[in-house]
Protein backbone atom coordinates (compact mmCIF):
# COMPACT_ATOMS: atom_id res chain seq x y z
CA UNK A 1 0.00 0.00 0.00
CA UNK A 2 1.20 3.38 -0.86
CA UNK A 3 3.16 5.17 2.14
CA UNK A 4 3.87 1.57 3.62
CA UNK A 5 7.62 0.69 4.68
CA UNK A 6 9.47 -1.13 1.94
CA UNK A 7 11.64 -4.39 3.16
CA UNK A 8 14.28 -3.67 0.49
CA UNK A 9 14.33 0.37 0.97
CA UNK A 10 17.89 1.47 2.26
CA UNK A 11 15.53 4.71 3.73
CA UNK A 12 12.85 2.69 4.86
CA UNK A 13 15.31 0.93 7.51
CA UNK A 14 16.98 4.13 8.37
CA UNK A 15 13.67 5.19 9.42
CA UNK A 16 13.19 2.18 11.52
CA UNK A 17 16.59 2.47 13.25
CA UNK A 18 17.17 -0.98 11.55
CA UNK A 19 20.24 0.78 9.32
CA UNK A 20 22.31 3.44 11.38
CA UNK A 21 22.60 6.76 10.59
CA UNK A 22 23.62 10.21 11.93
CA UNK A 23 20.85 12.00 12.60
CA UNK A 24 19.98 15.76 13.05
CA UNK A 25 16.59 16.08 13.33
CA UNK A 26 13.08 13.61 13.80
CA UNK A 27 9.18 14.47 13.63
CA UNK A 28 6.50 12.77 13.93
CA UNK A 29 6.54 12.33 9.72
CA UNK A 30 10.47 12.82 8.92
CA UNK A 31 13.88 12.09 10.27
CA UNK A 32 16.49 14.33 8.82
CA UNK A 33 20.43 12.43 8.55
CA UNK A 34 23.35 13.46 7.29
CA UNK A 35 24.57 12.19 3.96
CA UNK A 36 27.41 9.40 3.96
CA UNK A 37 28.93 10.56 1.02
CA UNK A 38 28.91 14.53 1.43
CA UNK A 39 29.45 17.00 -1.40
CA UNK A 40 29.48 19.88 0.65
CA UNK A 41 30.30 20.95 4.42
CA UNK A 42 26.40 20.42 4.96
CA UNK A 43 24.87 17.45 3.09
CA UNK A 44 21.92 16.44 4.94
CA UNK A 45 18.91 14.06 3.38
CA UNK A 46 15.35 14.53 4.70
CA UNK A 47 13.03 12.10 4.10
CA UNK A 48 8.93 11.36 4.80
CA UNK A 49 8.99 8.50 7.17
CA UNK A 50 6.36 6.84 4.90
CA UNK A 51 7.39 5.66 1.67
CA UNK A 52 6.85 6.66 -1.70
CA UNK A 53 9.23 6.23 -4.55
CA UNK A 54 9.96 9.70 -4.90
CA UNK A 55 8.96 13.30 -4.70
CA UNK A 56 6.62 13.69 -7.15
CA UNK A 57 4.73 10.48 -5.92
CA UNK A 58 4.62 12.14 -2.16
CA UNK A 59 3.09 15.23 -3.30
CA UNK A 60 0.90 13.74 -5.00
CA UNK A 61 -0.24 11.09 -2.40
CA UNK A 62 0.71 13.92 0.86
CA UNK A 63 1.23 17.60 0.60
CA UNK A 64 1.10 18.01 4.43
CA UNK A 65 4.49 15.64 4.54
CA UNK A 66 5.50 17.37 1.01
CA UNK A 67 5.37 20.31 3.40
CA UNK A 68 7.00 18.95 6.61
CA UNK A 69 9.84 18.07 4.40
CA UNK A 70 10.51 21.11 2.98
CA UNK A 71 9.60 22.72 7.04
CA UNK A 72 12.37 20.81 8.19
CA UNK A 73 15.18 21.11 5.11
CA UNK A 74 14.91 24.76 6.31
CA UNK A 75 15.10 23.63 10.63
CA UNK A 76 18.19 21.84 9.02
CA UNK A 77 20.07 24.65 7.31
CA UNK A 78 19.21 26.76 10.26
CA UNK A 79 20.94 24.68 12.77
CA UNK A 80 24.02 24.38 10.30
CA UNK A 81 24.00 28.16 9.97
CA UNK A 82 23.97 27.57 5.99
CA UNK A 83 21.28 29.63 5.92
CA UNK A 84 23.46 32.61 6.36
CA UNK A 85 25.40 32.37 3.40
CA UNK A 86 22.91 30.58 1.20
CA UNK A 87 21.58 26.55 1.14
CA UNK A 88 20.20 24.01 -1.42
CA UNK A 89 17.54 21.93 -1.46
CA UNK A 90 17.82 19.10 -4.27
CA UNK A 91 14.95 16.63 -5.09
CA UNK A 92 17.11 13.95 -7.91
CA UNK A 93 13.93 12.80 -9.29
CA UNK A 94 14.94 10.05 -11.90
CA UNK A 95 17.75 8.15 -12.70
CA UNK A 96 18.92 10.51 -15.73
CA UNK A 97 18.67 13.14 -12.75
CA UNK A 98 21.13 11.27 -10.59
CA UNK A 99 18.52 9.42 -8.32
CA UNK A 100 20.04 6.28 -6.65
CA UNK A 101 17.74 5.61 -3.81
CA UNK A 102 13.96 4.86 -4.65
CA UNK A 103 12.75 6.75 -1.42
CA UNK A 104 11.80 10.63 -1.31
CA UNK A 105 14.45 12.30 0.21
CA UNK A 106 15.75 16.41 0.02
CA UNK A 107 19.13 16.83 0.03
CA UNK A 108 20.09 19.90 2.47
CA UNK A 109 23.57 21.28 0.36
CA UNK A 110 25.87 24.16 1.88
CA UNK A 111 28.69 25.87 3.62
CA UNK A 112 30.35 26.13 0.50
CA UNK A 113 29.19 27.99 -3.20
CA UNK A 114 27.42 26.29 -5.37
CA UNK A 115 27.15 27.14 -8.85
CA UNK A 116 24.29 27.63 -11.47
CA UNK A 117 23.29 25.94 -13.62
CA UNK A 118 24.35 22.17 -11.77
CA UNK A 119 25.59 19.70 -13.43
O1 LIG B 1 20.71 10.39 -3.21
C1 LIG B 1 20.96 9.28 -2.40
C2 LIG B 1 21.94 9.74 -1.37
O2 LIG B 1 21.91 8.79 -0.31
C3 LIG B 1 23.39 9.81 -1.84
O3 LIG B 1 23.83 11.17 -1.75
C4 LIG B 1 24.16 8.94 -0.87
C5 LIG B 1 23.19 8.78 0.28
N1 LIG B 1 23.31 7.56 1.04
C6 LIG B 1 23.37 6.30 0.56
N2 LIG B 1 23.43 5.42 1.58
C7 LIG B 1 23.40 6.14 2.72
C8 LIG B 1 23.43 5.81 4.10
N3 LIG B 1 23.51 4.55 4.55
N4 LIG B 1 23.41 6.82 5.01
C9 LIG B 1 23.35 8.11 4.59
N5 LIG B 1 23.31 8.48 3.30
C10 LIG B 1 23.33 7.52 2.38
P1 LIG B 1 20.16 10.27 -4.69
O4 LIG B 1 19.56 11.64 -4.95
O5 LIG B 1 19.12 9.18 -4.72
O6 LIG B 1 21.35 9.96 -5.56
Amino acid sequence: MAGEPQADCLFCKIVSGEVPATVVRETETTVAFRDINPQAPTHVLVVPKAHYPDVASLAAADPQITADVLTEAGKVAAEDKVDETGYRIVFNTGSGAGQTVWHAHAHVLGGRGLNWPPG
